[in-house]
């Protein structure tokens, strides 16, 4: 695998292990842990993140469309799977024969999918809406057409009944409150049965880290298995010390002197002061590295070093407090020496959450795997 760049992201595979195996800590040794990998693994790949969560002691993975499940299915992941979003009832074959477990809220959709000759059960997952206002089950009343119908067809199992938190990362916990207990109030519309030979699952990161003792069957882990904080509410709690797994770097191609007035970038908005070292780095806004963060700082010799001018598609300027070589580091995310820039500080520069920052990295930038200090793989390569 070669790439022919200089920006890469690294993905710290240990860390990602470090998270889970905390959490793993956190939580009764009976539950289960799913890890998250929707979006390409908020960012960090998908194939490798599943490897190494599943290896940490990850039992499933989950992810929001069929797409991603396919994929994982493809490069022979064999743990269970559940696809968090609606899918279209006529794939419903697709997923079973996959052995993919589908997220399930209306009737009309067994309706469809029940028309198909399912080659297998189809694995169920009833999600209930309890305030996210998203999808999911709302009513007593859409439970008693949904539960006989389902119970009538030997190849729907019902396997999980789960729902999402709106509010699990606030300090706040009133609506958090209210929600588990709709979820307990639709929960006891189950016939006994049901109530025993089905899994809950709940909690995302930051309901599983904050309330260990509230998890159910499994929780679905999904930001702070990347080592992010789910907010600021979270990150001074502290209930784990979480580990960042990306870091995103690239180097100086390019360094040169300006004279005082002479500028920088499209729009020539930025005029040096005096005379200053410009330093050009190929990362831009076709990378992810939108325009909004001009006047960000980035590190380079484990100093800040502030963007200047335009952010370009591929390349932005940066002004450096000295001549450096080329091929000098450069660290848009991550640490050199005591300075450190975190996704947190990019969101918050971009009036943003955390979870937009490693998933607005695009796939023209190779993701490098490192584990116990080696590269032992990279994605987006040639
Ligand atoms: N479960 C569901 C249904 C989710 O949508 C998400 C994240 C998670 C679990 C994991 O949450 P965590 O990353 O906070 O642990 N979904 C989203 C979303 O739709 N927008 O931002 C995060």
């Amino acid at each position: 695998m070669s790439y022919y760049r200089d920006t890469y992201v690294e993905v710290n595979l240990n860390h990602i292990a470090q998270n889970i195996h905390q959490l793993k800590e956190r939580l009764v040794s009976s539950k289960k842990i799913y890890a998250v990998v929707k979006a390409d693994a908020y960012g960090h790949g998908d194939i490798q993140v599943a490897e190494a969560a599943l290896e940490a002691g990850a039992e499933g993975l989950a992810v929001a469309i069929l797409d991603e499940a396919l994929k994982l299915r493809e490069a022979g992941v064999t743990a269970p799977l559940l696809v968090m979003g609606w899918i279209r009832p006529e794939d419903a074959a697709l997923a079973a024969v996959h052995d993919i477990a589908v997220t399930v809220f209306q009737r009309e959709w067994l309706d469809q999918a029940g028309e198909q000759a399912l080659e297998r059960p189809l694995r169920i997952h009833l999600k209930l809406d309890t305030g996210m206002g998203r999808i999911g089950v709302r009513s007593e009343a859409e439970l008693d057409e949904i539960l006989p119908y389902i119970d009538e067809r030997p190849n729907f199992q019902l396997e999980a009944l789960f729902t999402h938190f709106a509010t699990a990362d606030e300090a706040d916990t009133t609506y958090l409150e209210e929600q588990q207990r709709r979820f307990d109030e639709l929960f006891a519309h189950f016939e006994g049965k049901w109530q025993e030979n089905v899994e809950i699952h709940t909690s995302n990161s930051a309901a599983s880290m904050r309330f260990p003792e509230k998890t159910a069957h499994f929780v679905r882990f999904g930001i702070s298995m990347y080592g992010l904080y789910p907010s600021q509410d979270v990150k001074r709690e502290r209930p784990i010390d979480l580990q960042p797994a990306m870091s995103l770097h690239s180097q100086l191609i390019h360094v040169k002197q300006l004279e005082a007035g002479e500028a920088v970038s499209y729009g020539a908005t930025y005029k040096a002061q005096e005379t200053e070292w410009i330093g050009t780095v190929p990362i831009g806004y076709a990378d992810g590295w939108t325009r909004k963060l001009q006047g960000m700082d980035v590190l380079v010799d484990g100093k800040r070093h502030p963007i200047v001018g335009r952010i370009c598609m591929d390349q932005l300027m940066i002004r450096l407090d000295q001549e450096y070589p080329i091929g000098t580091k450069v660290t848009l995310i991550g640490k050199q020496e005591d300075q450190e820039i975190s996704a947190d500080d990019i969101a918050s520069r971009l009036d943003t959450i955390n979870y937009e920052v490693p998933c607005m990295i695009g796939s023209r930038v190779p993701r490098v795997y490192v584990k116990d200090g080696r590269i032992v793989d990279v994605k987006n390569a040639l």
